[in-house]
């Protein structure tokens, strides 16, 4: 499904290089859970949203695979870092919205132990516009390695990909 998406991206960009004037597509990609070293603490997931040709809300995420997930923000007040919970999150026509660690990011309580196993968790994005966007993201131990080396090196090989299609 990611890969899909992925395609579609890359075609879409080459239309928009040769002429066509079609809108950029909204997707999502570089999806990666990093695993807590506490099994009893939560873990974040990471993306990058892509917006498309009109600015859309992202209202809510989720996943058959874990028992609950919210959206957060890190920020750093007065040198005492903290996190809350946000309802949604701008995404604007054709802006990149990074979920990184210090900022945006997607926590997770109760992974499933087999999904942990397997190395990859589905996500759903759901937008304002009415769009349901499927992304995968690769299981990372608490240290960055992969859950599961076959999934982490797929999704390196995605990577690869990925930057050989932006490069023709
Ligand atoms: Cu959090």
């Amino acid at each position: 499904m990611r890969r899909a998406c992925l395609s579609i991206a890359a075609m879409a960009t080459l239309l928009i290089m040769t002429g066509c004037s079609g809108p950029p597509p909204l997707y999502v990609d570089g999806g990666y859970v990093r695993l807590n070293a506490n099994p009893q603490a939560p873990s974040a997931a990471y993306f990058t949203i892509h917006g498309g040709g009109d600015p859309v809300v992202l209202r809510g995420v989720t996943t058959d695979e874990a028992v609950r997930l919210e959206i957060h923000e890190s920020m750093t007040q007065g040198g005492m870092a903290s996190m809350k919970p946000v309802d949604s999150v701008d995404i604007p026509a054709g802006k990149t919205v990074k979920f990184a660690p210090g900022g945006k990011h997607i926590m997770l309580w109760g992974v499933n132990a087999q999904t942990v196993a397997d190395g990859k968790i589905s996500f759903t994005f759901i937008f304002s516009n009415g769009d349901r966007i499927l992304a995968d993201a690769v299981v990372q131990k608490p240290d960055g390695s992969a859950a599961n080396a076959a999934a982490g090196n797929a999704a390196a090989g995605d990577h690869m990909e990925n930057m050989a299609n932006m490069a023709h």
